[in-house]
């Protein structure tokens, strides 16, 4: 990659320029780009086994870029990409139960958990936000932007959510909870059913980051656990939700939605913005990606949940199939897997998955409980699964 290397020249005043003072051709440029793709790791190799994120589906693709100078942030200049938008809104509310769709197209689920706990601070007044130890970590940047007081509480035999810890912990000062539905490490959900039964008003708040495009299809499938369903706006006390289109959505990076109950307007985000189109912006984000919102549109429209259903049926059959080649490794699964993510125990997590990389696999881990992390993508193909398998079997007797 020593193309990239960037000389320094000097101005008269002795400022120190790294952007070239004459530009290079077309080539040029495209020859340093093909040196940095070269450094990167293509999902179409199968050899990402614990990212979240896939190849955007082309339909995606090709709107994102039909799109791509469109902005959100200034959204009277684009009214077509806001129709989009509430389009969107519209369709991911639609998955997830939830009555009169309302919410933004943000960048991801960090920003959407970021604005749902800004929502219920304003809402509530109040300060602390409890979570259970399975949160993604961007719960802690919430908090701590947020300035609110965090009670991570433990979890049950089936890592979800303890619910003896909520009983314990819910108080006067409680402005929300913050449940999963597919958590990062293990794809479990938290009994948001439950938690509904005892919060009385304290607001829930979903991340559904991943499990947004995996259980609705799962339980179409018939392929959920009973003790899973009730996780979504059917719970009248879940008043948020996170749902990211740029996990198992096929979509364009940066593809994340706000759900929102109707009636929550009072706590909004909102600030005057009077010198652009539109008087009040409503996001974090000032200026956004938009094309993803196009993207967004494009392969849930061209896929529809019939598309998705075998999107989801696929990776539960590649995921069922590796589960059962790691038992005859003596690999047992921290949990059955609940959707397309499989965590097997492990003593040393980090020496395996050291020696795997250095083999071409991208594998993840967990350190509690210790265990291997595979997360099983629809870029993840049989023959890549087989060919991984036979380099953990090696890694394994040598570790
Ligand atoms: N909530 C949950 C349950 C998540 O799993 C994630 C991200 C987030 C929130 C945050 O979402 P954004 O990153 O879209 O803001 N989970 C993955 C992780 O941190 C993201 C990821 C994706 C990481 C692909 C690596 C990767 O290759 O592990």
């Amino acid at each position: 990659m020593n193309r990239l290397l960037i000389s320094i020249s000097r101005s008269p005043h002795g400022r120190a320029f790294l952007m070239r003072k004459k530009g290079v051709s077309r080539e040029e440029v495209a020859h340093r780009l093909d040196d940095a793709m070269s450094g990167n790791v293509d999902f179409s190799s199968g050899r990402i086994m614990g990212s979240m994120c896939t190849s955007p589906h082309p339909m995606a693709v090709e709107a994102h870029m039909r799109f791509v100078e469109s902005n959100l942030g200034n959204p009277g200049l684009c009214e077509g990409t806001l129709e989009l938008e509430r389009e969107v809104i519209k369709m991911l509310g639609g998955l997830v139960n939830l009555p009169d769709p309302h919410g933004h197209f943000l960048s991801g689920a960090t920003e959407a958990n970021i604005t749902a706990m800004y929502i219920a601070k304003k809402l509530t007044g109040r300060r602390k936000v409890i979570f259970p130890r399975s949160a993604h970590f961007s719960v802690h940047k919430a908090i701590d932007l947020m300035n609110m007081e965090p009670v991570k509480i433990g979890l049950d035999d089936d890592y979800r959510l303890s619910m003896d810890d909520l009983e314990d912990s819910l108080d006067d000062d409680v402005a929300m909870v913050f449940a999963v539905a597919g958590t990062t490490e293990l794809g479990t959900v938290d009994p948001i059913c439950m938690i509904g039964d005892k919060v009385n008003d304290v607001p829930i708040h979903v991340d559904a980051a991943f499990g947004g495009f995996v259980l609705p299809f799962l339980e179409e499938l018939g392929r959920v656990d009973e003790r899973f369903l009730g996780w979504d706006f059917s719970v009248e006390e879940v008043s948020t939700m996170a749902m990211d289109p740029h996990k198992m959505g096929l979509a364009t990076i940066p593809s994340g939605a706000l759900l929102k109950r109707k009636g929550l307007e009072k706590g909004t985000l909102a600030v005057p913005s009077p010198y652009l189109t539109m008087p009040i912006s409503y996001t974090l984000s000032g200026t956004r990606a938009s094309g993803a919102v196009a993207g967004a549109y494009a392969v849930m429209t061209h896929l529809g949940r019939e598309g998705y259903l075998e999107v989801v049926r696929s990776v539960m059959d590649e995921t069922t199939y590796l589960m059962k080649r790691l038992l005859e490794l003596s690999m047992e699964p921290v949990i059955d897997p609940v959707m397309n993510i499989l965590a097997v125990h492990h003593n040393d997590p980090i020496s395996v998955q050291e020696r795997m990389r250095e083999r071409g696999w991208f594998i993840s881990r967990i350190e509690d409980p210790k265990a291997l992390r595979f997360v099983i993508m629809p870029h993840v193909f049989r023959g890549a699964l087989d060919d991984m398998l036979k380099d953990l079997e090696e890694v394994l007797r040598g570790v």
